[in-house]
């Protein structure tokens, strides 16, 4: 999608901080960090929320979480105290880019419930 901030940084035609690519996604550092680790894990295929899967999602899917999740957990290590990930989705769960993203969150104690 042409105005699409997140398909923006996936076609490298503005800059981000890339932590980890693969061919179905790209991770990057997020520009609002809310904890000393802060990264969005964004599907290359641009998808608008978790709204709008298809099932022939599923394996992007499993593959962000079987795969992606656990392997920026360990390099930034916060596998062992733990961490959160967040999929905000429309208006009322607070999603601001319409791309979806999923925001793996850690380096501190989190609260709850979230705000
Ligand atoms: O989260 C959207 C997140 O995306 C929010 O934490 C800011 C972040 N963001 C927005 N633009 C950029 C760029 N260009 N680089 C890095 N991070 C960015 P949401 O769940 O939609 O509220």
């Amino acid at each position: 999608m042409s105005d699409c901030v997140f398909c923006k940084i996936v076609s490298k035609d503005i800059p981000s901080d890339i932590v980890y690519e693969d061919e179905m996604v790209v991770s990057f550092r997020d520009l609002e960090p809310q904890a000393p680790v802060h990264v969005l894990i964004v599907p290359k295929k641009h998808i608008k929320s978790l709204n709008d899967l298809a099932p022939e999602d599923k394996d992007l899917l499993s593959h962000v979480m079987v795969d992606v999740i656990p392997e920026l957990a360990k390099k930034f290590k916060i596998a062992d105290n733990g961490f959160r990930v967040v999929i905000n989705t429309g208006v009322e769960g607070g999603q601001t880019v319409e791309h979806l993203h999923f925001h793996l969150i850690g380096g501190r104690s989190m609260q709850w419930p979230p705000g």
